[in-house]
């Protein structure tokens, strides 16, 4: 469960050091476990319900899924409280999922119905939830990082105590906006936190193809004084554990924080990726290897702080749910054609 360590590397004089977060031995209650596997649980069954309605032509367009990485957004939701907002890429179902939004909402977007968060008109890629406060679902890559930390901009200005998590995929890294936000979020001291989702591969290519210095991403905010931590995204508490002191910083006004998330999907990049860039057997190891709801479960079994049936239970209610959100998102209604010429402006 062990974080990585900053490169045994001597830093540079006077540069500040990315740290590790430590192990995640942290004392955890049997409640805050079981929510956390249900949490997971429940992002999983969803997104292969998803794939599944995909495959049967009940879901169109883009559709990115989650599968594999939902410790990432399980931990950081448990790090942080109701007050903080989240803005994501594209990949978005389970950050909307842990951020409270209603599965039928969200399965109904998929379908294009009017049900959906966005009346059936957004898709998988553009849902928004001003009370649960996730805003988006970006289908550009890295966009969403200008406005992450134009919303920590006004959680400052506004003096609220939130902080705002700002996830980024590996292949976002690399693009322009990402450093220019990172220079006004630390000359501004912004609450914010970048969550870097290294998943290893961008949309058709390994980050080793792609980026320099690929092992240590967490520390490309080094040059504006960002500090950094590299974390097990496959473990739930390691990263409920850095999230914790992420925002702490972010919130106590010292400015950002980069976590950068080492986490794995096990889908192709959308629905329609031959996935020719890597080996079925990488794909097969990390399951077998790395799952993050195999851990816990293994976990709370060897511990003691579960039960076989208990947790059979919640796979059941988890399943019951997602079932149902297929339901209601297949038995609502499609937006009526008129519904084309409403919602362009949005009132301030
Ligand atoms: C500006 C821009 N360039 C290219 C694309 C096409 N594209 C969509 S996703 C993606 C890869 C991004 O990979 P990463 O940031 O690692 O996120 P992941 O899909 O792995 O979650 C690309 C190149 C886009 N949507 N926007
Ligand atoms: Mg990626």
């Amino acid at each position: 469960m062990a974080t990585r360590k900053a490169p045994a590397k001597k830093p540079a004089a006077k540069r500040k050091p990315a740290s590790a977060a430590k192990s995640s031995a942290v004392k955890v209650s049997k409640d805050e476990l079981l929510n956390h596997y249900r949490e997971m649980l429940a992002i999983r069954r969803f997104e292969e319900k998803a794939g599944q309605m995909y495959g049967m032509g009940l879901i169109g367009g883009f559709c990115h899924l989650y599968i594999g990485q939902e410790a990432v957004v399980v931990g950081m939701r448990a790090a942080t409280t109701e007050n903080d907002t989240v803005v994501t890429s594209y990949r978005d179902h389970g950050h909307m999922l842990a951020c409270g939004m209603d599965p039928d909402g969200v399965m109904a977007e998929l379908t294009g119905r009017r049900g959906g968060y966005s009346k059936g008109k957004g898709g998988s890629m553009h849902m928004f939830s001003h009370e649960k406060k996730f805003y988006g679902g970006h289908g550009i890559v890295g966009a969403q990082v200008p406005i992450g930390t134009g919303i920590a901009f006004a959680h400052q200005y506004l003096e609220e105590p939130a902080v705002c998590l700002t996830y980024l995929g590996d292949g976002a890294l690399n693009q322009g906006q990402v450093y220019e936000a990172f220079n006004m979020a630390a000359l501004w001291k912004l609450p914010v936190i970048y969550i870097i989702e290294n998943n290893k591969y961008g949309m058709g290519t390994s980050i080793e193809r792609s980026s320099a210095k690929s092992t240590e991403l967490y520390n490309r905010g080094q040059a504006y004084g960002i500090p950094g931590m590299q974390v097990d995204g496959m473990d739930v508490l390691a990263v409920k554990e850095a999230g914790e002191k992420a925002a702490e910083h972010a919130r106590s006004g010292k400015g950002p924080y980069i976590l950068e998330m080492m986490t794995y999907r096990y889908r192709g990049h959308s629905m329609s990726d031959p996935a020719k860039y890597r080996s079925k057997e990488e794909v097969q190891k990390m399951r077998q290897e790395r799952d993050p709801i195999e851990r816990l479960r293994g976990l709370m079994l060897d511990q003691g702080h579960a039960e076989e049936s208990e947790l059979k239970e919640i796979d059941r209610a988890v399943k019951a749910r997602v079932s149902a959100a297929a339901e209601f998102a297949q038995n609502s209604p499609e937006p009526d054609p008129s519904e084309l010429f409403t919602d362009i402006y949005v009132e301030a």
